[in-house]
């Protein structure tokens, strides 16, 4: 086979695949974390990618936290102003048409209040779009990176 041809025949392969997984997906699909809480706090944050397959714009409008009547969860963005970086809130959250969008620590997240997550729960949330589409996932909690800090004061 020429290389011209193993080309083609790679990019057919990978058409394929795509236009296979394309046809399992729901039109919105929803992934992401939570981080632990350390002891004695109750506050936290997940991070949400979410993944626009449909042909409309999804404003995500609030996150709820089901089977949790003290906890709230709150749409963040983090901004630097003078070198320092302040959370501020969202009024909502925009996914483009055939679009991704992903919250990652220092940037958009979501911000979490009255809980206390252990890793390995499982945290559910229930999404609320502007349309009025609601999407209920679980998101697994993630161990906190450990630092040098919390290294040396380590006792198993
Ligand atoms: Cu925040």
């Amino acid at each position: 086979m020429n290389r011209t041809a193993a080309l083609l025949l790679a990019t057919l392969l990978l058409a394929a695949v795509s236009c296979a997984e394309e046809g399992r997906k729901a039109p919105l699909q929803v992934e992401g974390y939570a981080r632990e809480t350390p002891p004695g706090v109750e506050m936290s944050a997940a991070y949400l990618a979410l993944h626009n397959h449909s042909t409309a714009t999804r404003r995500l409008l609030a996150v709820e936290l089901p089977g949790r009547a003290q906890a709230s969860a709150d749409l963040h963005t983090t901004v630097e102003e003078g070198g320092v970086s302040r959370m501020r809130p969202l009024e909502l959250l925009e996914v483009p048409a055939g679009g991704s969008l992903r919250m990652a620590p220092g940037g958009v997240h979501l911000m979490l209040h009255g809980v206390r997550l252990r890793a390995g729960d499982q945290l559910p949330l229930r999404l609320r779009f502007a349309d009025g589409q609601v999407i209920e996932i679980s998101v697994s909690v993630r161990k906190l990176r450990p630092t040098a800090d919390s290294h040396r004061h380590h006792h198993g």
